[in-house]
């Protein structure tokens, strides 16, 4: 009996795993087991063998069950003990720095001229950027000979062999959004027409895509006195100063008549610009009288209307505003020139998520 008992114990002890434990259950204690098997001779006893027999078989039985389930319990907690070694995680390391996105110095110039124009009763047109010649270039006066139509500066779509659809281009300008709201509204009009634009250009101020801003007004009287205000007040709300002084240059667009290019007073010193203070004037947009036959084109009796626009490069004057020598840095370099020139929307912690990393 104490062998049986002494045999078992040790086996338990040694088992590694669950599953040698349930062999060894039924090897000792199950039906046919070792023990089982001796209790089944209680019956071949005399009374007096039995009285001793029958209670030692019985607390033996009693003693490997208990063996078995403690050494299942532990096999099972060091098992435990194993997983979470293994899934052991340092709460104390420092968090992961968190990306931070900003908004882009065009999508920034463009929400400040939206929202110049928009105090003074502009609102905002949009249109495809791939349209035909005709709203690109008929409707605005510009004939078949201009050299704006020739091929080196105009992105024409493809056309397969037989396909006789009109010829379609990325815009080269803003314009034909412009057309295309009168045609749809009528006069009288107020609108900004913002996005992106292309020509086939690449250097140092000039890349395929880049974006404009053009202006129009239709009314009863519009007149150029008008254009010179509304360019005034915009000019001083966006670069921020009182004093703006423009200059108006007679020049040509064949979409308005007459045109001119406006020029603001400025200084340059050690390469910085200073708006409203100088001798120096700089460009910055291109204006006009619309023209009778692009009022026209858009279905606009150009006996009872009349109207000013205006074309504005929105890279330009955030260029000029934020002091960034590079067209080409807008779109193919990262953020950290703009950090190095100041540009203000970074500076804000609080706009589109802040001060980033
Ligand atoms: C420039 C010149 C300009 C316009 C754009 C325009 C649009 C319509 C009718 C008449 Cl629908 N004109 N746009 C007018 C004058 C100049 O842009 O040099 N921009 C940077």
């Amino acid at each position: 009996m104490d062998d049986l008992r002494d045999k078992y114990i040790q086996l338990i002890a040694d088992a590694g795993e669950e599953a040698a434990l349930e062999a060894l259950r039924v090897q000792a204690v199950g039906k046919k087991g070792e023990i089982s098997l001796k209790m089944r001779e209680l019956g071949k006893m005399t009374p007096e063998e039995r009285q001793v027999m029958g209670p030692k078989l019985n607390a033996l039985k009693d003693e490997i069950n208990s063996a078995l389930s403690a050494r299942k319990a532990s096999l099972a907690d060091a098992a435990l003990e194993e997983r979470l070694r293994g899934e052991w995680l340092d709460v104390t390391l420092p968090a992961r720095g968190r990306r931070q996105g900003s908004i882009h110095p065009i999508s920034q110039v463009r929400e400040e001229v939206t929202a110049i124009f928009g105090e003074m009763g502009f609102s905002v047109a949009e249109g495809p950027q791939i349209d035909s010649d005709w709203y690109n270039f008929d409707a605005l006066n510009i004939p078949s000979h201009h050299p704006a139509r020739a091929e080196m500066d105009t992105f024409y779509m493809h056309r397969a062999e037989g396909d006789n659809r009109p010829p379609h281009v990325l815009r080269t300008h803003t314009s034909p959004v412009q057309i295309r709201s009168m045609e749809k509204q009528g006069a009288p009009i107020r609108i900004i027409a913002p996005g992106r634009v292309y020509r086939a250009d690449y250097d140092q101020t000039h890349t395929p895509m880049f974006h404009q801003v053009e202006g129009l007004a239709i009314d009863k009287d519009i007149s150029m006195a008008q254009l010179k205000w509304t360019l005034e007040e915009f000019l001083r709300a966006f670069f921020e100063v009182e004093g703006v002084e423009l200059r108006f240059r007679a020049s040509h667009f064949p979409f308005t008549e007459p045109s001119a290019e406006v020029d603001i007073r400025c200084s340059w010193e050690g390469g910085q610009l200073k708006v409203g203070e100088g001798d120096d004037w700089l460009e910055i947009l291109g204006s006009g009288m619309v023209h009778p036959k692009v009022l026209e084109a858009g279905g606009i009796d150009p006996n009872a209307w009349q109207g000013f626009a205006f074309g504005i490069g929105i890279d330009r004057i955030a260029m000029l505003k934020y002091g960034i020598p590079d067209l080409r840095a807008f779109f193919d370099s990262d953020l950290r020139w703009l950090r190095h020139y100041g540009f203000g929307a970074l500076q804000q912690p609080n706009l589109h998520g802040g001060l980033s990393g």
